[in-house]
C-alpha cells in the first residue's frame, strides 16, 4: 500500500471541495517543486552552467538536464581563443555555434568565454610583438565579439590577469603590451558589439583579499578613463578545506561602484573520500553562494562549471579532489542541488544560526614603516571555524584561514587599529576581539630611533660627551642600533663605554653593546666616549643620527 504524500493528500481534501482547488495548491511553499531556472527567473536572475560540447551532443541526460533546470549558459572550452582561432585568421566555430544554438533552443542567455586570457591561447599568438600582437587582438576580438553580436549578452573580456597579491600577472599579454592590453581588450568589444555586458573575470576573487582589491581598483580606474566594463566575474572554485568567502561583503562593495557582479564558474571540491561533514559543508557553501547573490540586486546570477560530477575539470586538476557539482557521475541529484534549489526557491533558511567564539587575545608584533603581524588565539564553533576576518579602523581587510597573518601596505607613520572576528561556512560571525592601536615605522629608511648627546665636561685638550641617549621611536622593539656622528678634524677618540666606537675619516659609528641593543617602544639606553683635541681648538662632534 502506497502512503500518501502531502501533496496527494491535499489534492483529496480538495476533489471534495471543488473550487478551492487553484487557491489552496498555490500556498504550497514554492520550494517544494520547479526546476532551478524557474525559481531563478521569479528573482530576475539566472542559474546558469558551462557546456562541454561532448556530452551535449552524445548523452541524452545531459541534454534534459541542461535544457530544463538552466536558463543560462557558458561555453567552458568552446569560445576560447584555442577553439575559435587555432591559427591566424583561421577561425573555427562550430562547437560555439552548436551551444549557441542549443541555447537558443532553450531559451538560455548566453555569457563568452574568454577573449583575452593568457592560457588556452595558440602559441602563435605568444610569439608575436607588440604591435602585432595588439592588431591580433583587435582581429580576434571583432571576429569573435561580432559574430555572436546577437546572440551572445554578456562576454569576459579579460580573465584571469592579477597574481594573489594584487600585482599583474606576467602573462605575455602583460609582458609584451604592458596593462594597456586591459583596456583595449574592452574599447575593441565595445566596438565590435555596443549593447554587450563586458566583463573581467578572475578566480581567488570571492572574499575581500589584495587580489579582489587589485581587482576593485582596477574597475575603479578603467571607469574614471571611460573604458567600458560593466561587469565583473568572480568565478568561484571553491573547496570546503579552505574555508567560505566573505562573498556577499563583496559583491556589495563592487555593486557599489555601478557593475553588475556574476558568479561565473562555481563549483565545491572536496577531498575524497567525502565525509558526511564535508558534504554538509559543501550543500552550506553551495546555498551561500546563491543566497548571497539572492540577496544583491546587482548581482545577476551563478553558472555552475558543468553540473554533472561526470564532467568535471577538477579530478583532472586536483588529483584526490572531486564531487565537486550538484548532480552525481549518473546524473543523481545530489544534496548540493536541493541547497541550490531551495535558496533559489526561497526555502528553509541555513540552520546554523551560531556564531563562533571571540577569537582570544589579539596581539601586534613585527611593525615596521609598511607593515605588521597580528596574532590571536583561535575560535571555536558549533560547527567549524571557516577563517578570520581582519578588521582594518573597522573595515574588513581580509579573510585568512589561520590565527596570524601580516597585514601588509600600510602606509609608513600612520596610525592603525586592528580587530578580528570568526567566521563559519554559514556566514555567521563573532563578536570583534579585542583591539589594537599601532603607528608604523617612518619610511624612507629613517629608522625608528633617536640619539641625543651632552657635553659633559671639556678642557683645551679634550672633553667628554656624556650622556648620548639612544631612544627607540618606533613602535616595535629594536635588536640593534647604530649612532653616527662627525668627528671634528684632529680629534681622536681615547675612550668609550656602553658602544662600540669605529672611525672611518670623520665619521665615527657606534654600535650597540651585546647587552644594550634591545629596547623597547620609547625606551632608551646611554653611552659615552671621551675625546682628546689640539689646543686651542674648540668644536666637538655634530650631526648625530641613530638607525635601527
Ligand atoms: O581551470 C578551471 C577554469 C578556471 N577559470 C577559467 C576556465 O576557463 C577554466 O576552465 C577550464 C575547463 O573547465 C577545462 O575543461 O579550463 C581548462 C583549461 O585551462 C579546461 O581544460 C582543458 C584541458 O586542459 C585540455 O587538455 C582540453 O583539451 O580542456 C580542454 C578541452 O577539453
Amino acid at each position: 500500500m502506497s502512503v500518501p504524500t502531502r501533496r496527494s493528500a491535499v489534492l483529496s481534501v480538495l476533489t471534495l471541495i471543488g473550487t478551492l482547488a487553484v487557491p489552496i495548491m498555490a500556498a504550497e511553499p514554492a520550494f517544494a517543486s520547479g526546476p532551478l531556472r524557474t525559481h531563478a527567473a521569479a528573482r530576475g536572475k539566472f542559474i546558469g552552467y558551462a557546456a562541454a560540447n561532448g556530452p551535449l551532443s552524445s548523452e541524452a541526460a545531459y541534454r534534459n538536464i541542461a535544457a530544463t533546470e538552466f536558463n543560462q549558459v557558458t561555453a567552458e572550452n568552446a569560445m576560447k581563443w584555442d577553439a575559435t582561432e587555432p591559427s591566424d585568421n583561421n577561425y573555427t566555430f562550430s562547437n560555439a555555434d552548436a551551444i549557441v544554438s542549443f541555447a537558443q533552443a532553450n531559451n538560455q542567455a548566453i555569457h563568452g568565454h574568454t577573449l583575452v586570457w593568457h592560457s588556452q591561447t595558440p602559441s602563435w599568438v605568444q610569439g608575436l610583438g607588440a604591435s602585432a600582437m595588439r592588431t591580433a587582438m583587435q582581429d580576434h576580438i571583432s571576429r569573435v565579439v561580432g559574430r555572436y553580436a546577437n546572440s551572445v549578452a554578456t562576454w569576459d573580456v579579460v580573465n584571469e590577469v592579477f597574481n594573489e597579491d594584487g600585482t599583474f600577472r606576467s602573462s605575455f599579454w602583460y609582458n609584451t603590451l604592458g596593462q594597456s592590453f586591459i583596456a583595449d581588450a574592452f574599447r575593441y568589444a565595445r566596438a565590435a558589439d555596443a549593447d554587450a555586458k563586458l566583463c573581467i573575470n578572475d578566480y581567488n576573487v570571492e572574499g575581500i583579499n589584495a587580489k579582489s582589491t587589485a581587482m576593485y581598483n582596477l574597475v575603479v580606474s578603467l571607469r574614471n578613463q571611460g573604458v567600458p566594463i560593466d561587469c565583473v566575474g568572480f568565478q568561484a572554485h571553491l573547496a570546503v578545506q579552505y574555508g567560505f568567502p566573505n562573498l556577499q561583503a563583496n559583491i556589495e562593495r563592487f555593486a557599489a561602484l555601478g557593475v553588475d557582479v556574476r558568479i561565473t564558474e562555481l563549483d565545491v571540491r572536496i577531498p575524497l573520500p567525502a565525509d558526511s561533514n564535508e558534504i554538509t559543508a559543501q550543500n552550506t557553501y553551495y546555498r551561500n553562494v546563491i543566497t548571497a547573490c539572492n540577496n544583491v540586486a546587482r548581482c545577476t546570477g551563478v553558472t555552475i562549471w558543468g553540473f554533472t560530477d561526470k564532467h568535471s575539470w577538477v579530478p583532472g586538476t586536483f588529483p584526490n579532489e572531486g564531487q565537486a557539482l550538484i548532480y552525481d557521475a549518473n546524473y543523481g541529484v545530489k544534496p548540493a542541488y536541493t541547497a541550490v534549489h531551495d535558496a533559489l526557491a526561497g526555502g528553509p533558511p541555513p540552520v546554523d544560526t551560531t556564531p563562533p567564539t571571540t577569537p582570544g587575545t589579539l596581539t601586534a608584533s613585527g611593525v615596521t614603516s609598511s607593515s605588521v603581524t597580528l596574532s590571536w588565539g583561535a575560535s571555536t564553533d558549533n560547527v567549524a571555524v571557516t577563517g578570520y576576518d581582519i578588521l582594518q579602523n573597522g573595515a574588513v581587510r581580509t579573510t585568512v584561514s589561520g590565527t596570524s597573518a601580516t597585514v601588509s601596505g600600510l602606509s609608513s607613520s600612520t596610525a592603525y587599529q586592528f580587530a578580528v572576528r570568526a567566521r563559519d561556512a554559514a556566514g555567521n560571525t563573532s563578536a570583534n576581539s579585542n583591539t589594537v592601536s599601532i603607528t608604523t615605522l617612518p619610511g624612507g629608511g629613517g629608522g625608528g630611533c633617536s640619539a641625543v648627546a651632552t657635553v659633559q665636561t671639556q678642557w683645551s685638550g679634550g672633553y667628554v660627551i656624556q650622556p648620548v641617549t639612544v631612544t627607540n621611536t618606533g613602535t616595535s622593539q629594536t635588536t640593534s642600533w647604530t649612532v653616527t656622528f662627525t668627528l671634528p678634524s684632529g680629534h681622536a677618540i681615547v675612550g668609550s663605554w656602553n658602544a662600540a666606537l669605529t672611525v672611518s675619516g670623520q665619521t665615527v659609528t657606534a654600535r650597540n653593546m651585546p647587552y644594550n641593543g634591545t629596547l623597547g617602544p620609547n625606551a632608551s639606553t646611554t653611552f659615552g666616549f671621551q675625546v682628546s683635541r689640539p689646543t686651542g681648538s674648540t668644536s666637538v662632534p655634530s650631526g648625530y643620527t641613530c638607525a635601527v
